[in-house]
């Protein structure tokens, strides 16, 4: 609930007082422990914006690495009411409704299939999204009365779940990419949008992707439908693509 009596154009973090700016921050430093690298920290949280650095916390964690716990007060405000976040346009509703909703307005089970893909070995977030158990007690999609969810695993190659998806006449295509470093995760996304569009199912079928550093606008700039990051459950996948499936067959 957003408090109305706030100057939403000038929000601050809240530590003990409304306004107070407090802020708690950990950070390592690559030089020895000692009253030179508590200085040096204090000085850049003031670099950084931050009043009344405090230094409540120091370890070495090697020969020559400090780490710090610290607190300050924020200068810096943000205009909450300028901000616009892309987000995907679904209604999310719960297992019982979703299926409720497949069956009387698409009246078949729609089926998906999912993958981590590339040299991507991370399997805990497409699993926590498809398997029957789910995850943070929001069952996945293998628990649907009305969804066929085929889950290929990890490593899959773009070439390999794009062929078992025309196989089993997929109505989508979900993906997880959890490494991002150096930016591979954009080329591989890139590259499997690329060939969905020469197998000619860019159309077809929808295309998901997920991840902890995928927005829904990132997404939609590589070519994607839609795109899901950290905290999304099955809940909000199913209503997705049940309602996307629905919109386009009354286009
Ligand atoms: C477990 C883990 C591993 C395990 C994976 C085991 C397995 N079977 O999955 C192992 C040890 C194999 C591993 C290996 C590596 N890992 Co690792 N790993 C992790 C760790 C600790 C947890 C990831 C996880 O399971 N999260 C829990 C799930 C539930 O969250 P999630 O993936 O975000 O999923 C949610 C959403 O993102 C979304 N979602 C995800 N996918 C999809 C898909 C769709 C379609 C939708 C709709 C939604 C969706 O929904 C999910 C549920 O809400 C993270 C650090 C962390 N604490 O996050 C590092 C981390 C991801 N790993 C990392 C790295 C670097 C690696 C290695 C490269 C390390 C190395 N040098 O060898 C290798 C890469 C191996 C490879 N080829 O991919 C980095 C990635 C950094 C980056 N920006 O790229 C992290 C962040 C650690 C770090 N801080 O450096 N890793």
């Amino acid at each position: 609930m957003l408090d109305k009596t706030l100057n939403l154009t000038e929000v601050k973090p809240y530590g003990d007082t409304m306004n107070d700016g407090k802020v708690q921050l950990s950070f390592t430093l690559p030089v020895p422990i000692g009253p030179e690298a508590i200085e040096a920290a204090k000085q850049l949280l003031r670099t950084m914006g931050l009043d009344n650095p405090l230094v409540v916390y120091t370890v070495e964690l090697t020969p020559g690495f400090t780490f710090f716990n610290c607190y300050g007060n924020l200068q810096h405000t943000v205009n909450y009411l300028s901000i616009q976040v892309p987000k995907v346009d679904a209604v999310v509703m719960d297992m019982a409704e979703a299926d409720a909703y497949i069956k009387e307005h698409i009246g078949r089970k729609l089926v998906m299939v999912g993958a981590s893909t590339g040299t991507d070995a991370h399997t805990v977030g497409i699993d926590a999204i498809m398997n029957m158990k789910g995850y943070a007690g929001h069952f996945g999609l293998e628990r649907y009365g009305m969804i066929e969810a085929y889950n290929l695993g990890s490593q899959v190659a773009n070439e390999e779940l794009i062929a078992k998806a025309i196989e089993l006449r997929a109505d989508a295509i979900l993906i997880s990419q959890t490494v991002t470093q150096k930016d591979v995760h954009i080329e591989n996304l890139t590259r499997f949008i690329e060939m969905a569009e020469a197998e000619g199912i860019r159309d077809r079928m929808v295309l998901v992707c997920g991840g902890p550093r995928i927005s829904h606008e990132l997404a939609k700039e590589l070519g994607f439908d839609a795109g899901f990051g950290v905290n999304t459950y099955a809940t909000d996948v199913s209503s997705y693509v049940a309602q996307e499936i629905v919109r386009r067959s009354t286009k």
